[in-house]
């Protein structure tokens, strides 16, 4: 056992493990032991576990299911990252809430109106080759037949394009290999117009379809007028993917009810689900999007529906560009290889995969060499001949996801609940694993892209059932994370998702993501353009026109300007929030108690809030967001009053306030605070500027938003001096309190960028000058020394130097302190510290490191 954790240390630190590790060895088996965990278990602990800072190697982006949300998780942590509200309002983000967010969600309004969820899907990331190049994200909404587009610089939502004539959609999102288009087909069939038709005429007017919605990459939007539909037959179309290399221009939709079947249950027939399985066949529906994208162009090849373009069945066979070939009944997956020459298609009710071979599929279409057709025109592939192979994976085969190594590919088993790996092109099994239950959807490392990179894989599981303490009888869905960078798989985690279901998870490498931290002053984050109500420190204003109220208003910390708002009951407000921070991850939150709204104000962002001031009353205003050590103080307050009524009885009190002799001290007393502070600041911007700080980004914003609070320092001190002279001693402390508070917050960022700068200067720590500041800081010695200052014990800088012998001195005095209290020197340090040095008890190793990282501050004393 301890040699096999040795083992397992050396090759997952990679590093020698000496005797030492005996002691952490043997706290591992006790940990171990006591949480009852087994060698196994440790060792996918070690997998899957970041220490604190250490960020993940992946993302995932998973549908949120009915929550109309994407969720976002780091691989292999599991650890959520984000939801990204979508289809729904979701008040932390205040989408929904804002007037600016409220626009997005409304592009997804429907015959006028207003829906507030989304059944998500599909997210596809965007595509440059096909590979995944980072930049955007879709999602689609089932039951709404909805797109919607995610920026990846700012995970949020830029826009919602509904689709003008289906009533719901599966297929999508599924992007072309450079992101022209992305696809999205039909699933339940029903007539393009908004009319009602019985359901005796579905094979007549109901219809299926796939819409291509054309994406600018550019400017990261749908044109929406520049999309179009290929009219299909009422086949319910299910999953659909986009060619890619050799199969590039094509795309494939696959469907399950080639028998055009009605349901009408409650009439004594047959359900839907017997009725779309009776035939042993469905149709994979193979259609060439270049050529389509070409017809429309021509408006003879297009009728407009709902003023929308659709290419009509007919059209898209005369000019070959529609095809289907048969299919095993009702499958469900259906996934394009990394290089594009084979098609994989889910059994779900047939216990087979089938691999279809676009080779043979395109020199069948060539040749015009065509089975039959079906009842509307379309031209029928044999089966046989398209085939590469089938093999036998197992029952409810329903999705599939790509492997690094050549051919291999991921399957999930529904209904055996397994993971199979497998090879497409040898047809060859190479690997199953049981996983909890029901798995849909799986996904290997960017295993859907041209370019799989294996590593991990997320089985998205439908039921829970025992797997997680248990929270009434809607259960989470479970996420398990499988180890494939081995031969056999070995599932390593489970993850609940308290969301909705998610169905599919795009992954990418989260080096290829690059986000922004901050908006430019002023910007409505979701025109990236400035804002119509960009307000400017000192631009703060109400403005009335007529009974609309403007408010031009600033948050920074820690203060909303303006504080008090005045309004008549049935005012309409329009409130503009600019947040004036630049400093990375300093969001203000915004609300006005019980209006229903609620705003996140990032750095630099401007925020529009739009109601009525219906009601009369006091309505405390406040931040959300804790944003630092007085954000409780960081408040206001909106004053309704009814125009129509009295108020001149109410008496105005004055606060009895201090003598003007205590108020002349208050004032020394915060004057001369103030140039305490004020040099501690000056030496922190010195170091900074010695040091060479700017080299540094991430300590150059910090400086950078220290600098800035500090600039705010001046206006506040002459309004301080203005009082004073106007002896207006009150005023004169309160604003020489602001002072005060501006120079804290430029402590705060200041301090934080000394310490980062100084990590990047210092020499690097040798292991043993490592171990030895761990020791340090364990063992107590951090309690009472403070290197670079003087405590309540002496500053360590120098210690080596302050002795003769000193390594041998210090290492003697720190094992037996006792020993040396009667030596000159530290009879009058234990005499000006009124303090001796206790014995902590350090063994000769521990002392040995102590020393090294005394040397290490020695070396960087300069820093300190
Ligand atoms: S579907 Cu849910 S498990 Cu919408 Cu891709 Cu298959
Ligand atoms: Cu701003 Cu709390």
């Amino acid at each position: 056992m301890k040699k096999y954790l040795q083992i397992v240390y050396g090759a997952l630190l990679g590093v020698l493990v000496i005797v030492q590790s005996a002691t952490a060895e043997s706290e591992f088996q006790k940990v171990m032991q006591k949480r009852g965990l087994s060698e196994k278990d440790a060792l996918a602990a070690l997998k899957v576990y970041n220490p604190s800072g250490k960020h993940d190697e992946y993302y995932a982006f998973v549908s949120g299911g009915q929550s109309g949300q994407v969720m976002v998780y780091g691989i292999p942590s599991m650890r959520i990252l984000k939801y990204i509200a979508v289809f729904a309002p979701e008040p932390w983000q205040g989408y929904g809430f804002d007037t600016d967010s409220k626009e997005i969600l409304r592009q997804g309004n429907i015959r006028g109106r207003e829906i507030n969820w989304g059944d998500t899907h599909h997210p596809a990331l965007s595509e440059s080759d096909g590979k995944y190049d980072g930049k955007y994200l879709f999602i689609n909404d089932k039951a709404n037949a909805r797109i919607a587009v995610i920026d990846l610089k700012y995970f949020e939502t830029s826009q919602i394009v509904v689709n003008p004539i289906f009533k719901s959609s599966h297929g999508g999102a599924f992007v072309t290999p450079n992101t022209d288009y992305i696809l999205e087909s039909c699933q339940y069939a029903a007539p393009f117009t908004n009319d009602y038709y019985p359901m005796e005429a579905y094979e007549e007017v109901y219809r299926g379809g796939v819409t291509f919605w054309k994406f600018d990459k550019k400017n990261g939007k749908i044109s929406q007028q520049d999309s179009f539909t290929l009219e299909l037959p009422p086949y319910m179309q299910d999953l659909t993917d986009a060619g890619k290399g050799i199969s590039d221009g094509w795309a494939f939709t696959n469907s399950f009810n080639s028998e055009l079947y009605t349901g009408g249950i409650e009439k004594g027939l047959p359900p839907f689900e017997a009725g779309c399985s009776r035939n042993d066949m469905d149709y994979l529906h193979v259609y060439n999007w270049k050529k389509l994208a070409e017809l429309v162009k021509d408006d003879k090849n297009v009728k407009v529906i709902n003023g929308h373009r659709v290419i009509p069945i007919e059209i898209a066979v005369k000019n070959n560009a529609l095809f289907l070939i048969p299919e095993n009944k009702s499958p469900h997956g259906v996934d394009v290889n990394p290089d594009g020459q084979y098609i994989i298609v889910s059994g779900k009710l047939d216990t087979h995969a089938s691999v279809y071979d676009f080779k043979k599929i395109l020199k069948q279409i060539e040749n015009k060499e065509f089975a039959s057709k079906d009842s509307y025109g379309i031209p029928i592939l044999d089966i046989k001949k398209s085939l590469h192979g089938q093999l036998e994976l197992g029952l409810g085969h329903l999705h599939n996801t790509f492997g690094k190594e050549d051919g291999t590919i991921y399957s999930s088993l529904y209904v055996d609940s397994q993971v199979v790996k497998w090879n497409y092109k040898q047809l060859k099994l190479l690997d199953r694993t049981n996983i909890h239950y029901n798995v849909g959807h799986l996904e290997a490392m960017e295993g859907k892209s041209a370019d799989p990179q294996g590593e991990y894989l997320i089985a998205l599981n439908k039921l829970s059932i025992d797997r997680f303490l248990p929270v009434g009888p809607l259960h989470p869905q479970n996420n398990q994370l499988i180890d494939i960078g081995g031969k056999k798989m070995e599932l390593l985690v489970d993850m609940p998702v308290p969301l909705g279901e998610p169905h599919q998870a795009a992954s990418i490498r989260a080096s290829k993501i690059h986000t922004e931290v901050r908006y430019n002053m002023g910007t409505n984050s979701k025109t990236l353009k400035p804002h119509v109500g960009k307000t400017l420190a000192g631009q703060e204003r109400i403005e009335r026109k007529g009974n609309h109220v403007y408010i031009y208003s600033t948050m920074v910390r820690s203060h909303i300007n303006p504080e008090h708002i005045t309004l008549n009951k049935g005012d309409k407000v329009t409130m503009y929030i600019t947040n004036l921070e630049r400093a990375q991850d300093e969001t203000h939150g915004f609300t006005i108690d019980h209006h229903n709204i609620h705003a996140s104000v990032e750095p630099g962002e401007s925020v529009q809030l739009d109601f009525v001031a219906d009601i009369e009353g006091v309505f405390p205003y406040y931040c959300t967001e804790f944003c630092s050590a007085l954000h409780i103080e960081m408040l206001g307050y909106m004053l309704v009053k009814d125009p129509n009524k009295d108020y001149g009885w109410i008496q105005k009190t004055k606060i009895k306030g201090l003598s003007k002799e205590e108020l002349q001290k208050e004032y020394e007393k915060i004057l001369a605070n103030n140039e305490a502070t004020n040099s501690v600041i000056d030496s922190l911007f010195k170091f900074f500027e010695d040091r060479g700080y700017a080299k540094y980004p991430t300590v150059k914003n910090l400086v950078d938003d220290a600098k800035d609070q500090y600039t705010k320092i001046d206006s506040e001190r002459e309004k301080a001096t203005k009082a004073y002279n106007e002896k207006n001693l009150e005023n004169a402390v309160l604003f020489e309190n602001m002072v005060w508070q501006y120079m804290i917050k430029t402590a705060d960022s200041a301090i934080r960028a000394k310490d980062l700068l100084v990590t990047n200067l210092a020499t690097k720590k040798s292991a043993g000058a490592k171990k030895g500041e761990e020791v340090f800081h364990e063992g107590g010695c951090s309690g009472c020394h403070v290197v670079g200052r003087v405590s309540s014990g002496p500053d360590l800088i120098g210690v080596l130097k302050r002795h003769r012998n000193a390594e041998k001195w210090v290492a003697e005095y720190i094992k037996n302190p006792e020993s040396k209290f009667k030596e000159p020197y530290m009879e009058r340090l234990i005499k000006f510290f009124n303090l001796k040095m206790p014995n902590q008890n350090m063994k000769d190793e521990e002392i040995k490191d102590i020393i090294e990282y005394f040397k290490w501050i020695d070396e960087n004393a300069d820093l300190f």
